[in-house]
């Protein structure tokens, strides 16, 4: 019964499931890469420095789901929630929205793609109109529905809809009230960081980062299923 017992306690220790040391990464040379446009995976790992360590990261769908499963360890892991539900594009404003509310004096980091937020943007409005502090939208801006991209070249599906035109999101901030900083690489970051940005109190902001959209999320496992699914279907 005791060795049962330490068994299930080795199993249900979480700390051995979020060590990233143990876990092996896709191409773990990218996130070294600091030229612009910035890499996905090297801006994951750069957040979790920049960040204040109790930011609650709210993960919207789209490329951004692989790209936090593979490399965006915060250093407190119970602090990022995933909308794995429904995964509706743009939820995670309003979950942002949610949590900000729920605890005033901690950051709120949403990542969030380009697409999803135009879908919803509206809600960041009301974010700027309730005086939302310590809320930052980090707005992954590729110009495309990326994981409809590389899901139609991994299924071999028609590379169709996807192109979506680049948003300028600072001006939509400022269109909004709020202030928006373009993020091109890992100086910018930095900067936006040392200007003192993250511990303002004056409502929410946004991160238009710039992120190479040629870059392929990580979506293997869930293309083959639709692969094998489209082949039984024939
Ligand atoms: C409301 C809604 N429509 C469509 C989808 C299907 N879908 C999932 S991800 C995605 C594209 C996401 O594009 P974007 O937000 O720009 O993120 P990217 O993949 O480019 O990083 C789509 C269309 C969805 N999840 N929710």
């Amino acid at each position: 019964m005791g060795k049962i017992f330490e068994k299930l306690t080795q199993l249900v220790d979480t700390k051995k499931f979020i060590d990233y040391r143990s876990i092996e990464l896709l191409n773990p040379d990218k996130i070294h890469i600091k030229s612009a446009p910035y890499k996905p995976q090297a801006l994951m790992q750069d957040l979790v420095e920049i960040l204040p360590d109790e930011t609650h990261c709210i993960i919207d769908s789209g490329s951004i789901l692989g790209w936090s499963i593979q490399y965006l360890f915060p250093k407190k892991a119970k602090k990022i929630w995933y909308g794995l539900g429904l995964a509706s594009m743009g939820s995670s404003i309003g979950t942002g929205i949610g949590a900000a509310l729920a605890s005033p004096s901690t950051p709120v980091a949403v990542l969030v793609g380009d697409g999803a937020f135009i879908m919803q943007n509206g809600d960041f409005h009301t974010a700027v109109h309730d005086k939302l502090d310590h809320l930052i939208f980090i707005i992954l801006n590729d110009g495309c529905y990326n994981m409809v991209k590389f899901g139609q070249k991994l299924t071999g599906a028609a590379p169709i809809g996807y192109d979506i035109g680049m948003v300028d999101f600072v001006k939509m901030a400022e269109a909004y009230g709020a202030e928006g900083f373009e993020i091109q690489s890992v100086e910018d970051l930095v900067a936006f960081k040392d200007k003192g940005n993250l511990s303002r109190q004056r409502g929410p902001i946004i991160l238009d980062v710039r992120v190479d959209a040629n870059e392929e999320t990580v979506m293997g496992l869930r293309a083959q299923v639709l692969r094998r699914k489209a082949e039984f279907q024939d």
